[in-house]
């Protein structure tokens, strides 16, 4: 089962009110540059596809991959007029490479983390035993863990994120995720050319600052959740993307 456009992550959209005090301004949406009306000719920076990871076959006959967490910079452009402090996995400044998985295959991940703190990633949807579903959990800034597993599932979207006690929240929120595709072998009957006409669309609501740096809220303060103030698909505010024309034939 395939979809043109894979949708992976949605957020909740735009709130809008206005405050003059400059602590409430802070948590409000609705500020400074980042939240000026958007037009329709505002989306013209080009969309940002996640490159498909690189596999490497092990000596025994896995498919492996690696996945290294680190931080980065990233130009979402549109309002944010700066370079952000993100996360990213395996040289992505935002996000991470797509990583494409076949059902019956053996497969092997290594996990490195390179971040200044602990973090783990859970494979979210995939079928698989309590040591791969959470991914060296807890796993502490500059060290690394390999799993092995062998998906048998129908094909599907799905995506993995750190889920560490306590900064699952905020890893995500600065960039680590990515699109994680499950094929089966079965033909599928829709286009299916990655990148062209079969493009994966993370888009998530963000919160900047009024100069452009991702503002993070707590727990503690915002115990309602946070609102982003921008919506960004695959780490671009304004994309923009051509696709070819074709036509369905059952
Ligand atoms: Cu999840």
């Amino acid at each position: 089962m395939k979809r043109i456009l894979r949708v992976v992550v949605v957020l909740v959209p735009l709130v809008a009110c206005h405050r003059d005090d400059e602590e409430e301004a802070r948590h409000d949406p609705d500020f400074a540059l980042c939240d000026e009306p958007v037009a329709a000719e505002a989306f013209s920076d080009p969309l940002f596809v996640p490159p498909l990871a690189t596999a490497m076959m092990t000596s025994d006959g896995a498919v492996h991959y690696d996945l290294t967490a680190q931080q980065t910079t990233h130009a979402f452009k549109g309002c944010s007029t700066l370079r952000a402090d993100t996360l990213g996995y395996s040289g992505s400044e935002y996000l991470g490479p797509t990583i494409r998985l076949t059902r019956g295959t053996l497969t092997e991940v290594t996990v490195a983390n390179r971040l200044s703190e602990a973090t783990s990633v859970h494979w979210h949807g995939l079928k698989t035993s309590a040591n791969v579903d959470i991914t060296g959990s807890h796993l502490p800034a500059g060290q690394s863990a390999t799993v092995r597993f062998t998906p048998d599932q129908p094909a599907a979207t799905l995506w993995l994120h750190p889920h560490e006690h306590m900064r699952t929240g905020e890893q995500i929120f600065r960039g680590l995720a990515s699109v994680v595709i499950l094929d089966d072998g079965e033909q599928p009957t829709l286009p299916h050319t990655y990148g062209v006409d079969d493009i994966p669309l993370v888009i998530q609501d963000r919160r900047f600052t009024p100069d452009g740096k991702l503002d993070y809220l707590t727990y503690d303060e915002d115990n309602d959740g946070m609102l982003g103030n921008r919506i960004a698909v695959n780490g671009i505010i304004h994309p923009q993307k051509e696709v070819p024309r074709a036509r369905q034939i059952e």
